[in-house]
Order: C-alpha cells, then structure tokens, then sequence
C-alpha cells in the first residue's frame, strides 16, 4: 500500500494518491507510516530533477500534492484525538527561501504531538523572527531552510536574538534539505534535525511532554 503511494505521487497521479491516502486512513494506517511513504516519493521526485527528467512544473506540482496529503491527514488526526498543549514553537523558512513542503511536515508533527505551533510562512526576515519571538513567546524556535545559500540568513536569525537580547530565552533548532551538525555550528543554533520526528523529540527534550 505505501509503496503504491509512493508510485502514485512521485509519478504525479495526483486523483489516484489522495483517494490511496483517504483509504489508508479508513483502513487504520498510521499517520507516520502515511508521512513517510510521501517523505520518500519526494526523495524520487527530488532525483528525477536533478536527472533533467522533472522540472520546475513536477516540482510544485509534488509539493502541492504532499500539501493536500498531509491536510487529509491533519483532519483526522485532529478528529481523532484531543489535543493537550505543552508549549510554544515558533517556525518559519528563513529569508531567501520559499521551500515549505519540510517545514509544513514539521508544524504539522509538532502540533499533532501538543505544541502550539505559529508558523511564520515562507521567506522570512530575521526581524520578523525576532518581533515574533517578543509577541508569541515560543520556548524554542525553528529555522528551515532547503537551499545552501540560506545559512547565512538562519545565521542573522540567531544573530538578530543576541541584538534582540532574546537569544536565551529560546532553543533554536535548525533544519531542512542538507542541513547538518557542521551547518548548526556555522549558525550558531542549537541543534539541527533530519527529520519532523526529530524535530518533535528536541522540542520534547527543552520543553518536556
Ligand atoms: C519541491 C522542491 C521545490 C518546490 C518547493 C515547493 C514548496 N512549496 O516547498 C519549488 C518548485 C517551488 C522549488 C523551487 C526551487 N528549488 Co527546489 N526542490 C524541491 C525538492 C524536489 C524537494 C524538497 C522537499 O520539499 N522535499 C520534501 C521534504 C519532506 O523533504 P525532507 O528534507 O525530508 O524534509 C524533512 C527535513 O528537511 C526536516 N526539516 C525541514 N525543515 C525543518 C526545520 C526544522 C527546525 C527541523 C528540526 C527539521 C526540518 O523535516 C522535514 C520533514 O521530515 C528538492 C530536491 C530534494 N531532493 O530535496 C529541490 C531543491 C531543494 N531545490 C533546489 C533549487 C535550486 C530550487 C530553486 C532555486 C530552483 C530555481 N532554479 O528556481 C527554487 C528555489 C526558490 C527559492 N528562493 O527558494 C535545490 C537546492 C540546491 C541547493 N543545494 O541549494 C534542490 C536540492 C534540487 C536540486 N538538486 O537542485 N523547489
């Protein structure tokens, strides 16, 4: 079943994905297992770019299917459980940078495990961050970013909390694309995460829950 998911969506057979994810979800799969199989179909797309056999068009066309996805099951997982709040995360896709597919995923998992979750969009400007660090007064704070070029602007973020002299009251975890210990380092953030379940288990460590 998942593999037919993820067939389904890496060779854009959009009607025939959604209608295998509403049947997973009537069938009594898991939401991560659903997560994962687009989590992967996004990895083949993600190739078939870099071949020269997708271009742009295939690439929002994915990212509008994962989207849709990832909507239907939010809307029974909301349905199914209520939800109780441990704490405040505040994220967003760092200036320069309008990916939002692996953000969204990551909202999407920490609010479906009890984190009130404001998400600043895409392209976000360091002031913005820091304005909204004052306003929402998360616990810990998420850059994403897919492309290279942004880790200077996840930089000025943590740069801009220090000037803001926010910069200890909050955890900020980075993630996105190639991100990785050295990426973490170079931007002076606290931890990096690979993934939506690691980003859940770092909030979990600084804020409990
Ligand atoms: C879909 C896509 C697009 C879509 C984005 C749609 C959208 N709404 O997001 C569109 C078509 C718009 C797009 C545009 C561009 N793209 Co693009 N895109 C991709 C693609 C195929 C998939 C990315 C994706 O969404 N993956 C799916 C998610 C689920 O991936 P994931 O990494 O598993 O996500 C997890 C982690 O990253 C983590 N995570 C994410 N954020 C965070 C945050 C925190 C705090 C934590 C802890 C964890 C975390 O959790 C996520 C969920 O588990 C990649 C190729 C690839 N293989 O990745 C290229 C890719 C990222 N794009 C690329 C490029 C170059 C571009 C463009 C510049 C192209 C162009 N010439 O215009 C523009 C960028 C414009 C801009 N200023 O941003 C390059 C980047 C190269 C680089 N090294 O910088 C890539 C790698 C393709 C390539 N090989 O060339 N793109």
């Amino acid at each position: 079943m998942s593999q037919k998911l993820v067939n389904a969506i890496a060779d854009m057979r959009e009607k025939e994905a959604l209608e295998l994810v509403r049947g997973m979800i009537a069938a009594g799969t898991e939401p991560a297992e659903i997560l994962n199989a687009a989590r992967k179909a996004m990895e083949v797309v993600g190739q078939r770019y870099e071949k020269g056999t997708y271009f742009l068009p295939e690439l929002i066309m994915a990212g509008e299917i994962l989207s849709q996805i990832s909507e239907i099951v939010k809307s029974r997982m909301t349905q199914a459980q209520e939800i109780k709040r441990h704490g405040k995360v505040l994220i967003g896709t760092v200036q320069g940078d309008i990916h939002d597919i692996g953000k969204n995923i990551v909202t999407f998992m920490l609010d479906v495990n009890g984190f009130e979750v404001l998400d600043l969009g895409v392209n976000v400007p360091a002031e913005k961050f820091t304005q909204a660090i004052q306003d929402f007064q998360p616990q810990v704070v998420g850059l994403s970013g897919f492309l290279t070029l942004v880790y200077d602007a996840m930089k000025e973020v943590v740069e801009a909390t220090k000037k803001a002299g926010v910069r200890d009251k909050v955890k900020i975890m980075i993630g996105g694309g190639q991100v990785n210990d050295e990426v973490r380092k170079y931007t002076g953030a606290d931890a990096y995460g690979k993934d939506a379940m690691e980003a859940v288990r770092l909030a979990q460590g600084w804020i409990g829950g």
